[in-house]
């Protein structure tokens, strides 16, 4: 029977184009299905289906343009030998950065995008693994410095939503209302929680009373809600966001919300360096703060393509909220007082950046802590062909004579072949053994396939160390270790293997920290100060070609208006990200209004 073909979006994002549900699942499935001439009850029959089960997420036109290279160009799907097969070696480069996300995505099986609803992916659990990893550091950086984990409602009654005017009018155009249960409409529309404050807040008020019940700081990982109307992306720009970190904090005095606003910066910065993904922290402008703040810190990192995307924010919300809410307690004089509160948030993006700023043209490249694997272990084994071989010949040779002298010297080739098998497979698991006692995520891959399809798949997985060990290895006593950073080598005594591969490990964090900070240093413009207006024409025109070449982030002189910040946008397609929270000194003419001003960071953001 003919599957219904998928949709919207989920056409679109299908990556064998049958239909949105085909349930290949897995890379290695969608291979071994189309060579077995299977497609999961679904038919899979003209070429060009079948050039997309190979070949993966490429858009129609681009099927039809290599359609000449394709593998198999025409007849039936069973037709096809692993061998012809050239899946999957033809990952874009990541210098076609949109592309090479994409492909990466479900090659590497971290999301699947063709949920048949805009906006919303769904985590494949290698995906949701490096997830949780990378926010199993958050949640202990929170728990350590005296947050507490919480769960609130994702409905939030529009009564609450609508209380707060300036929270409301930044968010109404991204709500999405469920106004019917079963039969009947809803008395009060609910909102799904495009954030948490007015979730939350409604029970802060409750819980409040007195000064000792302050500070209060909680957070939830949750999923919310945005109708987004801007390009969806995977992870980037999501309407169902899976991976909201979202912490809410009250405190009694000002100075002290300050002080959290300060720790959460820290715990952020924190959090970035252990994923070794670089940033720069600035106040955005008043006329982009979160809606309802009385200021905002924004972190943003730099993207391949050169475009800035804002990885976290840190919201001062002084007393905004808590009029609103009626969060107030009693102070130790007696005197009731409003709470002072600030918020911070982080999403998928964190996951977004790992892989994209780590990644090559092989596939993911993870920093050890957050690699669901860490190690590989790839026994290189003689393979079966030139064991078996030698069985056939015998068995052949022993019905044709039974003669002594039919065992070949060849069957004796073999029988060395299968037995040193047996012993690089035994060494291997005993490696894997001590690396699993050691607390490190080892897998030993002992499956059929040929090392050279094992290696890709976990080059593409990501996979921070690869361990090989063969027929020469064992007479050496040693193995071999390949770093997925730089593909670098060395060869290890086995004794040492558990010392030499946490050295190793942390050699490798420390590497790509150092090359992801070193990058992202070249791609920052200082602009010079501009003294007059031509100057100022001047540098809009070369940050417009510079942002053509390349991107990055660059210091202007710009002032605090929001027509300057337009002007800008329009002229050279850059957006202002706000000024540094690092001390300056320095004042010079904006270089559009030539106020007096002090510098910003600009980008063309995501
Ligand atoms: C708050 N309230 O909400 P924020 N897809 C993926 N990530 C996104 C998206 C999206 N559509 N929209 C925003 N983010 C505050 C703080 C509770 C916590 C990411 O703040 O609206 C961005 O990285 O600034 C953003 O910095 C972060 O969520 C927090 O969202």
């Amino acid at each position: 029977m003919r599957a219904r073909r998928c949709g919207g979006a989920a056409w679109r994002a299908c990556a064998c184009v049958c239909d949105v549900w085909c349930r290949c699942s897995s890379v290695e499935e969608r291979l071994t299905r189309k060579v077995a001439g299977k497609s999961a009850g679904r038919g899979f029959k003209s070429h060009q289906r079948l050039y997309f089960l190979i070949k993966g997420r490429g858009s129609r036109e681009k099927a039809r343009q290599q359609k000449a290279k394709a593998v198999v160009v025409s007849g039936e799907v069973s037709s096809v030998s692993a061998k012809e097969v050239s899946f999957p070696r033809d990952l874009p480069r990541k210098s076609e950065f949109s592309e090479w996300y994409s492909e990466v995505l479900w090659r590497a099986e971290i999301v699947d995008t063709r949920y048949p609803v805009k906006g919303v992916c769904v985590w494949y659990p290698f995906g949701f693994k490096l997830r949780n990893l990378i926010y199993g550091i958050l949640r202990s950086l929170l728990d350590e410095s005296g947050h507490q984990e919480a769960l609130f409602p994702l409905l939030i009654p529009r009564s609450e939503l609508l209380k707060e005017e300036k929270h409301i009018k930044g968010f109404e155009g991204e709500v999405f209302w469920v106004t019917r249960g079963g039969f009947e409409e809803l008395e009060m529309p609910l909102a799904l929680r495009p954030t948490s404050e007015t979730a939350i807040y409604p029970m802060f008020n409750l819980w409040i009373r007195s000064h000792r019940d302050l500070p209060i700081r909680i957070y939830q990982v949750v999923n919310v809600f945005r109708y987004e109307t801007k390009h969806t992306r995977p992870l980037i720009r999501v309407r169902e966001i899976t991976s909201f970190k979202e912490a809410h904090t009250a405190h009694a005095t000002r100075e002290d919300a300050e002080r959290q606003v300060r720790t959460a910066v820290e715990i952020y910065k924190q959090f970035f360096e252990r994923l070794a993904v670089p940033f720069v922290v600035t106040k955005r402008p008043d006329w982009d703060k979160f809606p309802g703040a009385e200021y905002t810190i924004a972190f943003d990192t730099l993207m391949p393509d050169g475009r800035t995307m804002q990885i976290a924010t840190i919201h001062m919300l002084g007393e905004n909220f808590s009029r609103t809410f009626d969060i107030t307690f009693e102070d130790a004089d007696g005197t009731r007082k409003f709470v002072q509160q600030t918020c911070y948030g982080i999403s998928e993006r964190c996951v977004a950046a790992v892989i994209a700023i780590h990644g090559d043209d092989h596939g993911l490249v993870l920093p050890p802590e957050v690699a669901p694997v860490q190690v590989v272990v790839v026994p290189i084994l003689f393979s079966k062909a030139s064991t078996a071989q030698t069985t056939q010949t015998h068995s052949q040779s022993s019905q044709g004579s039974s003669s002594e002298q039919s065992i070949s010297a060849k069957e004796q080739e073999s029988s060395d072949a299968e037995s040193t098998n047996k012993r690089v497979l035994e060494v291997s698991r005993s490696v894997c053994e001590a690396l699993k006692s050691a607390g490190i995520r080892v897998v030993l891959d002992d499956s059929e396939e040929r090392p050279g399809a094992k290696f890709y798949k976990w080059e593409m997985r990501g996979v921070p160390l690869r361990i090989e060990i063969g027929p020469r290895d064992l007479q050496a006593e040693r193995c071999v270790l390949v770093k997925r950073n730089d593909f670098q080598r060395k060869a290890v005594n086995i004794e040492r293997v558990v010392p030499v591969v946490r050295e190793t490990l942390s050699q490798i964090h420390a590497e790509m920290r150092e090359k992801a900070w070193r990058k992202f240093a070249e791609r920052m413009h200082i602009v010079r100060a501009s003294g007059a207006e031509e100057d100022g024409e001047t540098v809009l025109q070369e940050m417009s070609a510079r942002v053509s070449e390349g991107g990055g982030i660059f210091s202007v002189f710009i002032c605090d208006s929001e027509d300057c910040g337009r002007r800008v946008k329009e002229t050279a397609g850059v957006s202002v990200l706000g000024e540094p929270c690092e001390e300056q000194n320095e004042i010079a003419k904006c270089i559009i209004c030539s106020k007096d001003c002090s510098r910003k960071y600009v980008a063309k953001a995501y």
